[in-house]
């Protein structure tokens, strides 16, 4: 399996998503500082792509990834990433829209696809952590 970095907003399910990934119980647990989670996967704390000072840790970590997810909770309406945030990886990516079990409607998920190709990633895909859902689409990016 491919070592990746989960980038997003406080709370929009990096840390589920690594639980769901490796087969964890899926518990809530805030993440306070860059991690390593299942051995493959840097989890990083919501904190550091909703200030740009922290940019420049997400970018030192990422160089060990072989791949970076950039989450975007379908439910926020907000996006935080900076416009073209891919450049600054220079990493291959893969947008990743999360708790689409919680989407109110189509124009949620497709409002999450626009902040994601503003920030030049590509592909992209939906997933719940919760179902499962679009799960193992993921996991074939990750191989
Ligand atoms: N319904 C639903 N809830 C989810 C999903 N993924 C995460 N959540 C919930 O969203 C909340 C935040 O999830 P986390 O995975 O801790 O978020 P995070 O991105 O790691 O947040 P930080 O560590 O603070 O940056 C938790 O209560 C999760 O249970 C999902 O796919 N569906
Ligand atoms: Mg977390």
């Amino acid at each position: 399996m491919k070592k990746i970095m989960v980038v997003g907003r406080i709370g929009c399910g990096k840390t589920t998503l690594c639980q769901r990934l490796f087969g964890e119980e899926l518990r809530y647990k805030k993440t306070q500082s860059i991690e390593l989670v299942g051995g493959t996967a840097i989890d990083t704390p919501g904190e550091y792509v909703e200030n740009r000072a922290f940019y420049r840790a997400l970018v030192v970590s990422g160089v060990e990834a072989d791949l970076i997810l950039l989450l975007q909770d379908c439910t926020d309406s907000e996006c935080r990433f900076a416009p073209g945030i891919q450049a600054m990886f220079q990493k291959p990516m893969v947008g990743v829209i999360t708790k689409i079990d919680q989407s109110g409607s189509p124009a949620e998920v497709e409002r999450a696809e626009i902040f994601l190709k503003l920030a030049g990633v590509n592909p992209i895909v939906h997933i719940s952590s919760v179902t499962g859902e679009g799960i193992e689409e993921l996991r074939g990016y990750l191989m």
